[in-house]
């Protein structure tokens, strides 16, 4: 039998109040344990009921609470469970935790109570990795998805596709058991037509790689460029708030500062970094090297230049660190006369845009680049569907192999039983998508980016 795990399953801090989550078989054990009412105790309460009383460890009140009580199955993880609200702050909700321990459950594995609702039959691996996803979205778009995914949009997708695949091996295994009537070319045509109807599904949902990438790991800005410039300005009239210094001073930035920004819908994660500069002192070169590293390992560069002052070698330089990169040129200080001029062979080489960070000029023109430069000029669609994730994309990628190489082996009339191993092959990939075939491996690698408690 599965033993009961417990853990905190709100966040570490301080907060109105904290969540201790418990699942399992001896969850009301557990309880029954801790828990003092007056109406009883909780194994004895109606399922889905919320209770006031008091935890207690012998005698001494550590806090008062509301118990909820859940029966198996109709709860997350298909089991017994209990939370118990108690007031927030750590040191509440680590005594109840702690208590919850000594009463016969075990600290819970990052991810574990997810995994037992994956184990148990209640989600799916899509929708598994889904819950995570909407943790972490950081935009409307990317909590859409993650929506849609939990909702089961991708699993059903998959589902369709592993059916299909299931009548065509049928008809082929059919054929196998009885070698005597062979499979005339007009049903061969056909089941080749449907493998390759499978294949175009499949390449479909790999198209859908990037929207993923960028949905839940946001596209990476770097904001680089000489000092004073105005980086730090820029950084934060796009945040839209003072999150980084802002001096007259040259050299105000030593580190990289990095914020989280949604716009239409899909996150930026902006880098704004020290300005690049023959160093002065140990933690300015520290700094630059940062900032460079931040320019080579963005997405999209954004290299800053002051349109009051002149282009300069240094730019230069930046120009051609850029030039194997999605980059922009940003003219900032609009405001201000012009005495900026580039060189003319960059002239149709680079993109210009003029902003004055501290009055807003051009910020939006800005935005609009920067979601198109997102999506290499493809804009995504409003309605996010389905976006899969670097997972997803291995398993899809080995399925749309072995279901080529199956519709070469049928084409070249090869024995019937190699093209039903290979055929079987792809749907074991597809069932990886959604953990029908899944090893013990993919599990751990998966339920290990959980936070503990979820
Ligand atoms: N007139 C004008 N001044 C600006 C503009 N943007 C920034 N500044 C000023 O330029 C100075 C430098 O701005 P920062 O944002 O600190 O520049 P930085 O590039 O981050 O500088 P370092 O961190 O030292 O590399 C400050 O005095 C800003 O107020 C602008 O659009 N117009
Ligand atoms: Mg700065």
């Amino acid at each position: 039998m599965e033993d009961t795990i417990a853990a905190i399953s709100t966040p570490i801090g301080e907060g109105g109040i904290a969540i201790i989550r418990v699942s399992g078989p001896r969850a009301f054990d557990v309880a029954d344990l801790i828990f003092r009412s007056r109406r009883g105790k909780p194994s004895e309460f109606p399922t889905h009921t919320l209770h006031f009383g008091t935890v207690r460890a012998n005698d001494d009140i550590i806090d008062q609470v509301m118990l909820a009580v859940m029966r198996a199955p109709r709860t997350y993880t298909k089991e017994d469970t209990v939370e118990i609200n108690c007031h927030g702050g750590v040191l509440t909700a680590r005594r109840v935790l702690a208590l919850c321990l000594q009463s016969g459950a075990r600290l819970a594995e990052p991810g574990e109570f997810t995994k037992r609702a994956f184990l148990n039959g209640r989600l799916d691996l899509t929708q598994a990795e889904a819950v995570m996803d909407l943790i972490r979205a950081r935009s409307d778009r990317a909590h859409t998805a993650a929506l849609h995914e939990l909702e089961g949009h991708l699993s059903g997708k998959i589902n369709a596709a592993r059916d299909k695949l299931l009548t065509i091996l049928a008809h082929i295994e059919a054929h196998i058991d009885f070698p005597d009537d062979d499979i005339g070319p007009e049903v061969r045509d056909d089941l080749i037509r449907d493998t390759e109807e499978i294949i175009n599904f499949v390449q479909t949902l790999l198209a859908t790689a990037r929207e993923g990438k960028i949905l839940r790991e946001g596209i990476s800005v770097a904001i680089v460029g000489r000092p004073n410039v105005g980086k730090s300005s820029l950084l934060n009239a796009l945040v839209g708030r003072d999150r980084s210094i802002v001096t007259p001073t040259p050299g105000t930035t030593r580190d990289t500062v990095d914020e989280i920004v949604s716009i239409s819908g899909i996150p930026f994660r902006f880098t704004d970094t020290a300005g690049i500069r023959r160093s002065h002192g140990a933690a300015e070169k520290i700094g630059v090297a940062r900032s460079r590293m931040a320019l080579v390992s963005s997405d999209i560069v954004l290299h800053v230049c002051d349109l009051s002052q002149p282009f300069t070698a240094a730019d230069s330089d930046i120009v051609s660190s850029c030039r194997s990169k999605r980059s922009i040129l940003v003219l900032n200080k609009a405001d201000l006369k012009e005495r900026f001029h580039l060189p003319a062979p960059l002239q149709d080489k680079v993109e210009c845009i003029r902003v004055s960070a501290t009055r807003g000029d051009g910020l939006d023109i800005l935005r609009t680049k920067l979601v198109e430069m997102a999506y290499s000029g493809n804009v995504g669609s409003a309605h996010v569907d389905v976006a899969i994730n670097q997972r997803h994309k291995a398993s899809l990628e080995s399925a749309n192999k072995s279901l080529t190489e199956s519709i070469r082996m049928f084409r070249a009339s090869e024995p019937l039983e190699i093209v039903s191993q290979q055929l079987r092959r792809s749907l074991d990939c597809l069932g990886e998508v959604i953990g029908k075939t899944s090893t013990d491996d993919i599990l751990e690698r998966i339920f290990a980016t959980f936070c503990i408690g979820k």
